[in-house]
């Protein structure tokens, strides 16, 4: 399967961790943003210079919204300088309070969201099939106090919407979700973006659409569209008169020049990102104990990350190994959601036995990693990466051996000399 010039490592002391070379001369990070038409990118931004319109709403925040709305197919977007402001803003436009439900498996900016306006994420465990929000688990712990429920598309991998939707709507909740990584993906065929009152988007540059930072909130609902932009924009209904308390959580116009240029690589952007999926599941096939997360072959998909799960029963070596053998060798694997929001400050220190009530979530945190994709990385080097997995899944006793062995004194002395 792996053509022989892929072939690094001959023994375990071939690997960068014991001191040698690594594979890859320069880091591969999860993350790299995609570029897209540069010249099409400095061409707005020169047009920007020379209208001399930065920000407020300009010309190409309003073209970026346009297209955003026709191509999810719903009513209203609004731009936002990130999808942390824009989750903020949409929780605090849609009245949320007292306590929320959302995934601890998630990035910690969901919580934080509702946090940041005192109100209080109660964290519910995910279904490990598809990592999103268990419906189950989830209507076992709405009380008196919750007024909503955030989904998260973890992946772009939608959640159980018609489930959450069923819940909400029998127990009167308001239902969003956070789509940060959604951008590009259906569920039933429908586009995410649709569903609840509002769906949010991250555009940060390690997103595969990116504005270098920037979000924005989608929805249907008219009241709720004019609110958010009213808030957005400090709560100024027209000059000199303010009608709600808002803030400053506008997109700037380089930041939309760079999303517009960004959508026109849209469907190049997700090609690569499939081929690459494609590579990394031919090539990790046979490794017993490594899964690759499988998106929904009858759904859109952005294919924007790579994740594996590692059962350390079958592999013989965790998921740490792994993240760290690969590093030495140039290769930034992220453990994404580790360790779990709830084991975060400071919401470890308010629910110190969440973790009591999240089995799924803990597993996963230990399992998952993620590995490099989109449009910097080629196909040469995943088969390498996938190589070097085999490697180690292949060699892992002797390689947990000698990573407990005390160290030689020439390696000992290269590392205190090293910086
Ligand atoms: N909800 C969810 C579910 C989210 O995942 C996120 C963000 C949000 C809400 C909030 O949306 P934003 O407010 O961010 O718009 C990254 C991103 O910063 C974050 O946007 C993203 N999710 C999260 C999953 O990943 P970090 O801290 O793990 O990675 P970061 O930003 O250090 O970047 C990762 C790697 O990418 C770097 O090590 C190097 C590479 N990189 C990064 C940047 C920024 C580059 O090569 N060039 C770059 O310009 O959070």
């Amino acid at each position: 399967m792996f053509s022989t010039n892929t072939k690094i490592k001959n023994n375990i002391y071939d690997l960068a961790i014991f001191s040698k070379i690594p594979a890859f001369p320069e880091k591969l990070h999860v993350g790299r943003p995609n570029i897209g038409g540069r010249e099409n990118l400095l061409a707005r931004i020169n047009d920007m210079l020379d209208r001399k319109w930065l920000t407020n709403h300009g010309q190409f925040v309003q073209e970026f919204e346009k297209k955003i709305a026709e191509y999810i197919g719903v009513k209203h977007c609004i731009a936002t300088c990130n999808g942390t402001i824009a989750l903020e803003l949409a929780i605090r436009a849609l009245g949320l309070t007292g306590e929320v439900l959302v995934p601890s498996f998630t990035f910690i900016a969901t919580a934080h969201a509702l946090q940041w306006q005192e109100i209080t994420p109660v964290f519910c465990d995910i279904d490990p099939k598809t990592h999103t929000i268990d419906p189950y688990r989830l209507q076992q712990m709405i009380t008196p106090r919750t007024s909503g429920i955030i989904g998260v598309h973890v992946w772009g991998n939608p959640c159980n919407v018609e489930a959450l939707t069923q819940i909400a709507e029998q127990n009167n909740l308001k239902l969003m979700f956070d789509a940060a990584h959604a951008f590009g993906c259906s569920y039933k065929k429908q586009m995410i973006g649709k569903f609840g009152e509002a769906e949010v988007f991250s555009f940060h540059a390690t997103k595969f659409i990116n504005a270098f930072e920037g979000g924005a909130i989608v929805t249907n609902n008219d009241d709720l569209a004019e609110k958010i932009r009213l808030m957005t924009n400090f709560g100024f209904a027209g000059l000199d008169n303010v009608i709600y308390i808002g803030t400053n959580g506008k997109m700037n116009e380089a930041s939309a020049a760079m999303g517009l240029t960004s959508l026109e690589s849209l469907d190049e952007f997700i090609e690569v990102n499939y081929r690459n999926y494609q590579c990394y599941q031919n090539e990790l096939a046979d490794i017993v104990g490594v899964s690759l997360f499988a998106y929904h072959k009858e759904e859109h998909s952005n294919y924007q990350y790579i994740i594996l799960e590692i059962n350390e029963a079958l592999t013989g070596v965790n998921r740490d190994t792994l993240v760290k053998i690969l590093e030495a060798e140039n290769v930034i694997a992220r453990r994404y959601f580790y360790p779990g929001c709830h084991r975060m400050e400071p919401y470890r220190s308010y629910f110190p036995h969440a973790g009591l009530l999240l089995p799924e979530t803990e597993k996963l945190t230990q399992q998952v990693m993620l590995l490099p994709t989109g449009t910097s990385i080629d196909g040469e080097s995943i088969v390498k990466i996938c190589h070097m997995i085999h490697f180690i899944v292949k060699n892992a006793n002797s390689i947990n051996r000698a990573l407990v062995k005390p160290l030689s004194s020439e390696t000992e002395q290269k590392n205190t000399l090293s910086p």
